[in-house]
């Protein structure tokens, strides 16, 4: 059986169930509990020793000495409890028949998992009441992240981001949408600037895929109307921010364009209002597990995604006392800034920020045709933080060549990229998602290491 499907239905019948004994309490020499965990669901289980229930004083002894976590095997009867339970528990016991210890974790662990899971409330409180409790940082935590993982705010992340990447290939998909993979051993750099890893492939210099750019246009090129990817992405920065990794899993689309490149943009918004509707809908009791240690406030976002030039959100910094350089970036202070006052104008924290500078945009972006000083660029943010990149890309090899010699790229390294443009492509444009950074965001949690299950961040190669 599973633990979590254990309810007053299932009453008075006889089950088998297999989990990780999470907390064991012995009561007397004829009783004691035992918590049995899988993922995110935990059932208290009773052992009484009785000769009619088969049950003898020696049963209880051994059971009360499994050392926590160990995985254990019950066989027992569900029954409703004679006192209240904790809310977070299945609503049902089970009264223990026999009892298996199928393999013992070390009597120690390195983190104890009821301080992995409490909430800094939690913490507080404790120490108000004068207890010591022992915080887990983060460190710690990622150092022995096979248990840390168990924590039930831990499974529920990983759950939604399942459910996130899920919904971006059916969306997709439901939109005609090709998924492909492209290779992620390439021979340079694939958005400009150096922050690559480098690598010697068969003799040869090679790097770490920077993202699929290239290779998602050239499909464009090859005739396929509209491509997606979920894969790896790398990036050698060294950036030690609490939104920056390595390596992280980019979710790319990139499409033909009729008219105009807001068809991107109504693709996000339909694609992101869905993800959002349905991790709302669909992912609840993941959601409550989150906010039980993570307390956040649920995401403020519109049917119709808001779209705002960068102009006029550089006016708004300005209103609000913010100096912007108006043809440069926005830093990660100005970006929270804006997030907040769009916030309290427009109501939302999902918002699509669009016609970014030239300077400020990659190489391949498609200048305005109204004012080449600006590009039919854009990206979106979630409370004040940026989760995608995208815009329109240059369609003509020689404009191509041009804006990338301008970047300080060599052509001579792209130049089977640049040549794809010459043999017939249509216009097109896409964008590029950050995984975690969406589940972080969507929960607002504060730290992308938190929605990596191995995080790759510039100190950490293991585990
Ligand atoms: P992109 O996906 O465009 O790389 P990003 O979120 O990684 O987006 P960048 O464009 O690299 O952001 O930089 C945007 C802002 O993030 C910068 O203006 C800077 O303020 C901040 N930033 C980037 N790297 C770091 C860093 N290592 N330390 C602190 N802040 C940084
Ligand atoms: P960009 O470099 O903005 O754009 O990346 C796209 C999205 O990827 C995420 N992201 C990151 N996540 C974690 N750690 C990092 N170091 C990191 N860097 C970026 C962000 C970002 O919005 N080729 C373009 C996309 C396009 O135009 O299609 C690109 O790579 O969520």
């Amino acid at each position: 059986s599973q633990i979590g499907d254990l309810d007053d239905s299932v009453a008075g019948r006889s089950v088998l169930i297999r989990g990780a004994a999470q907390a064991i309490r012995p009561v007397s020499k004829k009783m004691a509990f035992v918590v049995l965990r899988q993922s995110m669901s935990t059932v208290q289980c009773v052992l009484v020793a009785s000769a009619d229930a088969g049950v003898s004083t020696q049963m209880v002894r051994f059971a009360t000495a499994f050392s926590k976590e160990s995985i254990v095997d019950v066989e027992g009867v569900v029954s409703l409890p004679k006192e209240p339970l904790k809310a977070t528990t299945q609503q049902v016991e089970i009264q223990v028949r026999k009892i298996y210890c199928i393999n013992r974790a070390i009597p120690t662990l390195p983190i104890n998992l009821e301080d992995a899971a409490r909430s800094e409330a939690d913490f507080e409180k404790a120490e108000l009441a004068g207890e010591k409790l022992v915080r887990v940082g983060q460190d710690t935590r990622l150092n022995y992240r096979a248990i840390d993982l168990r924590t039930p705010s831990n499974q529920a992340v990983f759950r939604i981001q399942c459910q996130v990447e899920n919904k971006f290939r059916e969306f997709l998909l439901s939109k005609d949408f090709v998924g492909i993979h492209t290779p992620k051993l390439i021979s340079g750099s694939s958005e400009g600037g150096a922050a690559v890893f480098k690598l010697l492939y068969n003799g040869q210099p090679a790097c770490l895929a920077q993202s699929p750019q290239l290779y998602k246009q050239m499909a464009i090129c090859g005739g396929f109307e509209r491509v997606f990817e979920v894969g790896p992405v790398f990036r050698a920065e060294n950036s030690n921010t609490h939104r920056h990794l390595c390596e992280f899993v980019g979710l790319d689309a990139e499409m033909e364009i009729k008219e105009h490149y807001f068809e991107v943009c109504d693709i996000i918004d339909g694609l992101f209002v869905s993800i959002f509707k349905h991790l709302t809908e669909n992912c609840k009791k993941e959601l409550e597990t989150i906010n039980r240690q993570y307390p956040f406030e649920p995401l403020k976002y519109l049917d119709k995604t808001l779209k705002l030039p960068y102009e006029e959100g550089v006016q708004m910094l300005k209103e609000a006392g913010t100096e912007i350089e108006p043809m440069g970036d926005l830093n990660t202070e100005a970006e929270k800034k804006l997030g907040r006052l769009v916030r309290e104008k427009y109501n939302t924290d999902f918002f699509i920020l669009y016609r970014y500078p030239l300077a400020v945009r990659p190489f391949y972006t498609m200048p305005c045709y109204d004012n080449p000083a600006y590009t039919n660029s854009f990206d979106v943010f979630i409370r004040g933080e940026e989760i995608i990149s995208g815009a329109q890309r240059i369609h003509t090899p020689e404009l191509l060549a041009k804006r990338a010699t301008e970047c300080g790229i060599d052509v001579s390294t792209i130049s089977a990229y640049i040549e794809s443009f010459s043999y017939g492509a249509p216009p097109h444009g896409g964008f590029g998602v950050g995984l975690e950074r969406v589940v972080m965001l969507f929960c607002a949690l504060n730290n992308i290491r938190k929605t990596s299950m191995f995080p790759r961040d510039p100190q950490r190669l293991v585990p």
